[in-house]
């Protein structure tokens, strides 16, 4: 079933919890590996999201022993090798579209729930979110280079923002696979916990998330990807931009009331808690 609200179809599915979309890679029979299909239902079910009330936070997560393990390198691959460069250009360009640039700059706050295999390609939507919590049993490889290509697909550029230099060149030539506690070690997760508590884990985090101003949250997290780029003049001047359009955009309210409740009525400490517009 598809509708224009709904567009997930079959290698996609969303489920609303608590304000929480939980979007999963819905091909647990391949282990959630990447189509061209998959990609495009990916890119509209994130995109409707972005104006879909039942959604303050996105959870990307895998359905079955898998967050994704990779490319499908049947589909996406070897039935593509035949076709014109314009054609697996465009494919490739679809894959870019929902894991570089509507997942990684999403109107609502992302959390990776990363439940089991990662590998290859799926390095690149993990990194593209903006927070990562993973089970201690999931496990993840770069297992490009055991079949003969280097990581594409910008999982080498993930990889270098977020696992430091010696990390990411020995998984990258090796092909080595590594649990979730090593990747909470290295920094591609912020933290990894017991399977049983993995939802739980994220679930509170999503909760902290949703009690900040979201026009500002938005705003705060596409600095910090952009600024990285930047000169440190450039990206001074960005981000007052930023900043400046961004209470602009939310009205402010948030700010003001937080600042009353400190300042003058002495009834919040923003250093160890959020404010709440009452
Ligand atoms: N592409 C295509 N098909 C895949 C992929 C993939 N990346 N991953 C799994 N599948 C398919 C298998 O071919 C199999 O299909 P079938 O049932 O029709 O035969 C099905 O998913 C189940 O996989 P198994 O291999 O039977 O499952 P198992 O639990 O034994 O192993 C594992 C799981 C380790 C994830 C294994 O499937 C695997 O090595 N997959 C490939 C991982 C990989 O290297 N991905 C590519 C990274 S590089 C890139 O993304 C560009
Ligand atoms: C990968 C490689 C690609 C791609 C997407 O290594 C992901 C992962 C070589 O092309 O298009």
């Amino acid at each position: 079933m598809t509708n224009a609200n709904e567009p997930w179809g079959n290698t996609v599915d969303v489920e609303f919890e608590d304000d929480i979309a939980f979007v999963f890679f819905n091909r647990p029979d391949k282990k959630n590996c990447m189509s061209p299909t998959l990609n495009r239902e990916m890119y509209a079910t994130l995109h409707a999201l972005e104006l879909d009330d039942r959604c303050k936070v996105v959870v990307l997560t895998g359905r079955g022993a898998a967050w994704s393990a990779g490319m499908d390198l049947k589909e996406y691959f070897r039935e593509t090798d035949n076709e014109s460069d314009n054609f697996k250009m465009r494919i490739r360009e679809e894959a870019a579209a929902w894991q570089q640039v509507k997942l990684r700059y999403h109107a609502k706050p992302t959390i990776a729930m990363v439940n089991g295999w990662v590998f290859g390609g799926g390095f690149t939507p993990l990194v593209s979110c903006d927070l990562a919590v993973s089970s201690d049993d999931a496990t993840y490889g770069l297992s490009e280079i055991n079949w003969g290509i280097l990581p594409g697909g910008n999982v080498t550029k993930s990889v270098a923002d977020t696992m430091g230099q010696r990390n990411a060149l020995y998984y990258i030539m090796t092909g080595e696979t590594f649990q979730g506690q090593k990747a909470a070690q290295m920094g591609l997760v912020n933290e990894s916990v017991p399977h049983d508590k993995l939802k739980e884990r994220v679930v509170e985090l999503a909760r902290e998330l949703m009690k900040k101003d979201p026009v500002v949250l938005r705003a705060a997290k596409e600095v910090f990807k952009r600024v990285r780029y930047m000169d440190y003049e450039t990206a001074n001047d960005y981000i007052y931009a930023k900043s400046d359009g961004s209470l602009y955009r939310s009205g402010a309210a948030f700010r003001s009331g937080a600042m009353k409740a400190f300042l003058d009525d002495k009834k919040l400490k923003p250093g160890l808690d959020t404010y709440k517009e009452d």
